[in-house]
């Protein structure tokens, strides 16, 4: 398995990554955290984050520093397709860690603006902004776009903007969930399947992520992403990737994804 605080390869900027972070809130991480201007548009590691708040975030100006959102359900709500156990974990562990991450790196770097940090590691600290600010994004995502089979989850669109979109961009549901399963069960290590809305070509688009940020197109807001690190099913699935990617589907909040995808088409 691979631990929560590998560097990554990303080659951001310190500017980029941080103003990056401030999309889709009113400057989430820049404004008073570190003073840097907050961004009005731009990308983390390659994708906008559109539809998500400061709170979504636990961004708190008092404290200038993020804190891990509460998941919407229970850990054991969506049982049995995502145990409780692998849930708790997840969640209060490894999304936790990444928080205590981002907010470390965005320490130092304030620290090295302000003269008292070592300035030689700014690319350091800067990929771990992208990494650790990727990996809260992600999971901040991936906690909203499900919800108990039970309460709708995993019910497709049946109509709506969405469910159009879908059929056009990929000839219909079904062969665009062959295509999302391919591409998160072969993502090579720790990663993610993204469905994504790229707003050049105004399109739907499938790709995998590698680690928390690599391997997006740029500029690209997701919609629904699906964890394939291992932390997030191995403990039920083993090494049955593609079955744990069969369970996730039974719990998506297509409802969800479709409100993310208006707000990223608009
Ligand atoms: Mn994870």
């Amino acid at each position: 398995m691979h631990d929560d605080t590998q560097c990554n390869d990303t080659g951001l900027d310190r500017r980029t990554a941080m103003a990056a972070l401030a999309v889709g809130s009113a400057g989430v991480l820049t404004a008073g955290a570190t003073g840097s201007p907050a961004a009005a548009s731009g990308a983390l590691a390659g994708y906008a984050v559109a539809g998500l708040t400061d709170h979504d975030l636990g961004w708190s100006v008092e404290d200038g520093a993020y804190s891990l959102p509460e998941l919407p359900y229970a850990y054991d709500a969506l049982e049995p397709f995502i145990d409780a156990q692998t849930m708790e974990i997840h969640h209060s562990k490894h999304h936790a860690g990444y928080v205590r991450g981002l907010n470390s790196a965005l320490e130092q770097l304030r620290q090295i603006r302000e003269g008292s940090g070592d300035v030689a590691l700014v690319q350091h600290w800067t990929r771990k902004v992208a990494f650790h600010g990727g990996g809260h994004i992600n999971h901040t995502i991936f906690w909203s776009t499900m919800k108990p089979a039970g309460d709708g989850g995993g019910r497709p669109p049946a109509s709506g903007p969405l469910a159009t979109r879908i059929d056009r961009d990929f000839g219909g549901f079904e062969r665009f969930l062959g295509h999302f399963k391919a591409a998160a069960a072969s993502v090579e290590g720790s990663g993610w399947g993204w469905l994504c809305y790229e707003p050049v070509s105004r399109k739907l688009v499938v790709t995998g992520m590698e680690t928390q940020q690599n391997e997006i197109i740029p500029g690209s807001t997701p919609l629904l992403g699906v964890d394939v690190w291992e932390h997030a099913y191995y403990l039920k699935y083993q090494n049955r990737r593609s079955a744990y990617i069969d369970a996730f589907l039974k719990v998506v909040d297509w409802n969800a994804v479709a409100a993310r995808f208006a707000a990223a088409a608009q």
